[in-house]
């Protein structure tokens, strides 16, 4: 995937059903966001258990099919292969990316990975992900879970020493967008600035019209 031709999104979305106030479902709320345009899906639902992890990615396949968009598995090779998802990404304490890469062959199972410096960032490129999030950019609300912000310029040095895409994650919100494609990023994840919105087509609509 080398330089990032062929990824096909920009804004990688993120699920957290726990933020989903406004919908019924995180169902629902996926499908809006991807009515809005989203291209990507990663489902992140850490507290459920395999059969109804499982169960929701097989949801979750059907919906981004229809919307022709991408859909990652949190951490959960097994699951990513059980429902046909387009890839799986692999946190700093899953099976290593370079196990992965190998248990997969030549599947053209994508795969991402999430890291938070550079050091993890060249190790992930090394190890054969095909894109990697960094973060967090910004303090996020989840209670600095994910370590103190790096900032832009540690954005910027990463951007500038990997090739694969780097998509900004960690408090990224609309107004944020410029700086850090400024910074380098191929594009961003993000959570809270979707899901947590009202109107979760109108805010896909603005996001994706901001970095496409
Ligand atoms: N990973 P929001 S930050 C899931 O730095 C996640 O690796 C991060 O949520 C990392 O868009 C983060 O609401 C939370 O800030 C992103």
């Amino acid at each position: 995937m080398g330089d990032g031709e062929g990824l096909g999104f920009r804004l990688y979305l993120i699920t957290d059903r726990r933020l989903i106030t406004h919908h019924a479902s995180l169902i629902t709320a996926v499908r809006e966001a991807l009515r809005g345009g989203v291209r990507a899906i990663q489902l992140r639902e850490k507290d459920l258990g395999t059969r109804e992890l499982l169960s929701l990615a097989y949801k979750m396949r059907r919906l981004t099919a229809k919307y022709r968009a991408r859909l990652f598995i949190n951490d959960r090779l097994d699951i990513a292969l059980a429902v046909g998802a387009d890839g799986v990404h692999l946190t700093q304490r899953s099976v290593p990316v370079d196990a992965v890469r190998s248990a997969i062959g030549v599947s053209p199972l994508l795969i991402g990975v999430s890291t938070h410096s550079l050091n993890e960032a060249i190790k992930a490129e090394r190890g054969g992900a095909d894109f990697i999030t960094l973060g967090p950019v910004y303090r996020t609300p989840s209670k600095l879970r994910y370590g103190p912000p790096i900032g832009l310029e540690t954005l910027k040095e990463v951007c500038e020493r990997v090739r694969i895409p780097v998509f900004a994650i960690g408090g990224i919100k609309a107004r944020r967008i410029g700086q850090v494609m400024k910074a380098g990023a191929y594009g961003v994840a993000m959570i809270s600035e979707i899901f947590g919105a009202d109107d979760i087509k109108g805010k896909s609509k603005e996001i994706t019209n901001l970095i496409s």
